[in-house]
């Protein structure tokens, strides 16, 4: 309650002054003239009185498992607003029913029902397709499978499409020559579907590589569309982890039209803010399918789940 003193010559300018001090719903609690002047004792309700009760039990939840260090996080990270929003009342929900108090394993759990992760290398699917703009990791990432593979004991083909950028193409075969993969470079989706089925019955994976595009000129994504169209495959968006989540959020929507359902967080290593690729995963409800966290081929992919995407979050 505020409550507070006016004097003023007569009661119309009185109550202007309580108005424009305290608002319409001041309560003049005492009234009274003295010497030529009006003097008058008014009161308002102050906001944060007011008893909402749902808004109350809220705040207790709130503050009961500590969702302040969540939020901040967030906030730091870059994640769009409607997203941390979405990830707070999940929070919230879990700390609720499960009676958890620690934030990281609130957030774990949120994380583990919000995203879904998934090795590279599962075998739902054996022709993977990477694509994503020029320069976010896609020839890399697909030697890194490779390597990955190679340490696993299983051979794979890379096939590349990508004609454009000058180099490109020699420096895949030259990491697939020192994984000593075979190496196939296909012009024309007639030419890729056939080599592709080819080398399926010899390959347990089929790596394709794709030419990086601006999403946001129509012309250069219906270069893709043909790939992915002739192709029965997981697509694999590569995405440079740093990037501000408005544009990764606008670019992941033209390549899940291009039928992307993964994504692969790449320079991890150069990268303190994962905003982009939590906002990405959640709103093209793309799976994380391991991220490259150096340029080294040597390091392969570095696993990603709930609790090192949480971990990541919460880091000092
Ligand atoms: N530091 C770092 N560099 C990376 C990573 N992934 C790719 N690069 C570098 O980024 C550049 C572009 O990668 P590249 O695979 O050629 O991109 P592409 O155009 O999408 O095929 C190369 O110099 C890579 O060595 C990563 O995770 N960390
Ligand atoms: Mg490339």
């Amino acid at each position: 309650m505020k409550i507070k003193n006016f004097i003023a010559p007569d009661i119309s300018t009185a109550m202007d002054m309580v108005r424009q001090e305290l608002g319409l719903d001041a309560v003049i609690i005492s009234n009274e003239s003295k010497n030529g002047e009006v003097y008058i004792t008014a009161a308002v309700e102050e906001a944060q009185e007011i008893s909402f009760s749902d808004t109350e039990e809220e705040e207790l939840q709130i503050s009961s498992y500590g969702e302040t260090p969540i939020r901040e996080s967030l906030a730091y990270h870059g994640v769009l607003d409607i997203i941390s929003g979405r990830i707070l009342a999940k929070c919230r929900k879990i700390a609720s029913e499960r009676g958890l108090q620690n934030p990281k394993e609130v957030l774990e759990r949120c994380f583990s029902e919000m995203y879904r992760f998934q090795d590279i290398l599962s075998r739902q699917n054996p022709i993977k397709i990477f694509m994503g703009t020029p320069g976010s990791g896609k020839s890399t990432a697909i030697a890194k499978t490779a390597a990955q593979a190679k340490f696993k004991g299983e051979r794979v083909c890379i096939i590349s499409t990508d004609n454009v950028r000058a180099g490109a193409n020699k420096q895949l075969q030259a990491f697939a020559q020192i994984l000593e993969t075979d190496f196939l470079f296909c012009k024309g989706e007639r030419s890729l579907y056939e080599t592709a089925r080819k080398a399926l019955s010899t390959y347990p994976y089929v790596l394709v590589d794709t030419p990086g595009i601006n999403p946001f000129v129509k012309a250069q994504v219906e270069k893709i569309s043909p790939i992915t169209e002739a192709l029965k495959a997981d697509c694999i968006l590569t995405m440079d982890a740093g990037r501000n989540a408005y544009d990764a959020a606008e670019a992941a929507e033209v390549f899940y039209g291009l039928g992307a359902r993964f994504i692969m967080p790449t320079r991890m290593d150069l990268t303190r803010r994962i905003g982009a690729i939590l906002t990405v995963a959640d709103c093209c409800d793309m799976s994380f399918c391991g991220a490259s966290v150096s340029d080294s081929i040597a390091t392969g992919l570095a696993a990603i789940d709930n609790k090192s995407l949480a971990g990541l979050v919460l880091a000092e």
